[in-house]
């Protein structure tokens, strides 16, 4: 299949093929391919400290991370999140047994809204799982002042939030854990990856083991684990892009500060953004919310014109969690209870942002949506 004249929403960053060679000749040299390998262990070490944080556990995916998160901590009943994110999110919930309980969101942030948590927990509820959509960060401040009021967990899917930081303090350490996810169509991939961050040598411990099958030494399996590891192959190639993650971030800004330049006097087409100062970003999305009186077309419309020209945006997110037929039943998922979410949903796009896009795809892309 040739996609050379499609603009997709996001391209893998690839390194030079050449340079991945050398890694790959000395994983073929010591025979030593998963299982906590060297490299493994190098890409644990070098991520701590590129993100700023004291431990971290990789994973084969963020979905596994997720999964693993919520067995670690022995949450269980009833869990507070957001409707607004990938279904891996509630997904991870379902298959450890527990019920999501979906909360509104932010009209500003995208994010759980802080002001509406409390009046969702019951005497079920174990914990928050708030997603820091787009990379944004939650309000992390009054969501830890609730979870320690009513005894819960926090644990943040962090998918999109690779190297942000809060008050130059790395976003990943709020909360009781963080996962990160590594697929290819994030910032810092590994193809496919995650990886769960944790505030103590004891958690990580735990954490690593559930991620080899609850193996705790060659005969003893102290829980009940899954094959969650991430390979060498993986972690080689992360190690690689870790040596570019400066560049590809900065020439993703630059496409950020170009589409907002071109878009900025379209009336109808709004760009996401929070404007907190005390944030650094990622510009791991470029969300924009048609707003169809003012443009004059439907989000649909729209969407379907950038497709007829080779540019395949995507709706994140849409439809929401709370209308996929496994949890359109829960009651939390009736629209009366998720107004803003429900609203956002039908109006956003991403566009394409990427480091191989150039500026005159993002020309292009900005006059069709300008026509
Ligand atoms: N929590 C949140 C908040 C998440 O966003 C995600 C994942 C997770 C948890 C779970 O983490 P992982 O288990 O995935 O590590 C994509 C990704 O598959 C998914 O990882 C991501 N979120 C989600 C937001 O987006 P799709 O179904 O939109 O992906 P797909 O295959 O349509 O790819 C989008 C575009 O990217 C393609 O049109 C072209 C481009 N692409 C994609 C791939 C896979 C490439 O150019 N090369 C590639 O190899 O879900």
């Amino acid at each position: 299949m040739n996609d050379s004249h499609k603009i997709f929403v996001t391209r893998p960053f690839l390194p030079p093929l050449s340079e991945f060679t050398q890694y790959l000749e000395k994983i073929w040299d010591n025979k030593w391919l998963t299982n906590q390998g060297p490299y493994h262990q190098e890409l644990e070490t070098e991520l701590c400290e590129y993100l700023g944080v004291e431990y971290l556990s990789l994973f084969a995916n963020g979905t596994i991370a997720l999964v693993t998160a919520l067995q670690a901590l022995k949450i269980s009943g009833e869990v507070i999140t957001t409707p607004y994110s990938f279904v891996a999110t509630a997904h991870s919930l379902f298959w450890n047994n527990i019920t999501p309980v979906f909360v509104d969101i932010d009209p500003e942030t995208c994010n759980i809204d802080s002001n509406k948590i409390e009046t969702a927990i019951t005497p079920k509820t174990t914990a928050i799982m708030p997603v820091h959509c787009y990379g944004t960060p939650c309000d992390v401040g009054s969501i830890q002042h609730i979870a320690d009021t009513y005894g819960l967990k926090v644990i943040y899917d962090a998918a999109h939030a690779f190297g942000v930081q809060i008050n130059s303090k790395s976003l990943l350490e709020y909360g009781d854990l963080s996962v990160l996810s590594f697929h290819a169509t994030k910032v810092f991939n590994t193809f496919e990856g995650g990886a769960i961050i944790c505030p103590d040598l004891e958690t990580k411990m735990r954490i690593d083991y559930l991620k080899n099958f609850g193996f705790a030494g060659e005969t003893k399996v102290v829980a009940l684990g899954i094959n969650g590891k991430m390979n060498e192959i993986q972690a080689a190639f992360g190690l690689l892009h870790l040596k570019y993650i400066d560049e590809v971030i900065k020439k993703r800004s630059e496409i950020d500060t170009l589409y907002r330049k071109l878009l900025a006097d379209t009336p109808g087409i709004n760009c996401f953004s929070v404007g907190v100062s005390n944030t650094s970003n990622n510009y791991s999305y470029f969300p924009i919310f048609v707003n169809q009186k003012e443009y004059g077309k439907s989000r649909d419309e729209l969407y379907n014109k950038l497709k007829e020209n080779n540019i395949f945006g995507r709706r994140y997110f849409y439809p929401l969690i709370s209308h996929f037929p496994i949890y359109s039943g829960l009651e939390s998922s009736i629209s009366s209870n998720l107004t803003v979410a429900e609203k956002i949903a039908k109006e956003v796009i991403c566009l394409p942002i990427y480091p191989d896009l150039t500026n005159s795809d993002v020309n292009k892309i900005s006059s069709i949506l300008c026509e």
